[in-house]
């Protein structure tokens, strides 16, 4: 493993030929918006690129021209490539089946201060609050240019991992990377329109959901939880859940609970003050100081249990 430098990773780009590239599982605006700017920003420097998730892509995405492209594992054809560029996956693990498939070097783009570090060549910084912002600034140092649809794709990576620039993650230049996406022809109107889309039939889930809200210690811990049942309602986008609760005044840690099965509850982790990601780093996850994730073999009320034990 090496830490890269922006001239290195430059370097490597200009010299691969063709270029496989991939996202974590579960893939969300950040992941989705940079893996189809990046596929075209490589297409315009004559690079032959292919997406693959091994995961279903949400449909809320479905705006962004490029993402027709993004195939499954299965459609892959051919996993020859000088470079598996994974993009905003911080563990090998979070790549699924295409960490197995490609066996080209693996060069790692990303932003979580818990990246395992499982790439042969890794440019990470922390310190951004999105991969997006990462390949805005990345696209604005080399002359790339930046298209009206990369701009729209890297807007929608930029502004969802953020919160739309409501998030602590939030910097001087997280906006002036926005902003650079907006002078390139990114509408946020167009992007909120579609990324925070809702049906009725959520709304009547949320409704469920907000039945579930506990708080605990004083009010600082507020936790809500999706059951199984209602987990089968849900479907994959849990996108808006923990927002019921983390603006409540009282309110530091945030936690959306979501049942896989009798035995295993997925843990999103979302802070104001409090550092989630050493509590998710105590159950083998991991993310950012304020926003983190992890997986604990319990149900519900057991994970309620393991969670409020590590808890100050
Ligand atoms: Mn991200």
């Amino acid at each position: 493993m090496a830490i890269i430098t922006k001239e290195a990773l430059k370097n490597a780009l200009d010299e691969a030929q063709r270029i496989i590239l991939t996202v974590h599982v579960h893939p969300d605006g950040d992941a989705i918006g940079s893996m189809v700017a990046f596929y075209e920003a490589l297409s315009n420097e004559g690079k032959e690129v292919t997406m693959v998730v091994d995961d279903t892509v949400p449909a809320k995405y479905s705006f962004l021209a490029q993402v027709a492209h993004i195939k499954q594992p299965s459609e892959v054809l051919d996993w020859q490539a000088d470079m598996l560029l994974v993009l905003d996956a911080s563990t090998f693990e979070r790549i699924g089946k295409v960490g197995s498939l490609c066996k080209a070097p693996i060069f790692n783009i990303d932003h979580h201060i818990s990246n395992s570090q499982f790439a042969d060549s890794l440019y990470l910084c922390p310190e951004f609050a999105a991969t997006g912002e990462i390949l805005t600034y990345l696209c604005d140092s080399w002359g790339w240019p930046i298209t009206p649809s990369m701009a729209n794709a890297l807007y929608m990576a930029i502004a969802t991992d953020c919160g739309f620039f409501r998030f602590s993650n939030t910097t001087e230049q997280t906006l002036r990377m926005g902003a650079l996406c907006v002078a390139n022809g990114a509408q946020p109107n167009i992007v909120s329109e579609h990324v925070e889309v809702t049906t009725a039939a959520r709304i009547e889930v949320m409704k469920e959901a907000l039945q579930t809200i506990q708080f605990f210690k004083a009010g600082r811990v507020a936790i809500i939880a999706l059951d199984e049942a209602l987990m089968a309602k849900v479907g994959d986008d849990t996108d808006g859940y923990v927002d019921l609760i983390r603006n409540v005044d009282t309110v530091d840690i945030a936690i959306l609970l979501k049942a896989v099965d009798a035995h295993t509850t997925r843990v999103s982790l979302r802070a104001k003050v409090t550092d989630v990601n050493a509590i998710a780093n105590q159950f083998g996850g991991g993310g950012h100081v304020k926003a983190a994730g992890c997986t604990i073999n319990a149900n519900i009320q057991g994970a309620i249990e393991h969670l409020l034990a590590v808890i100050a």
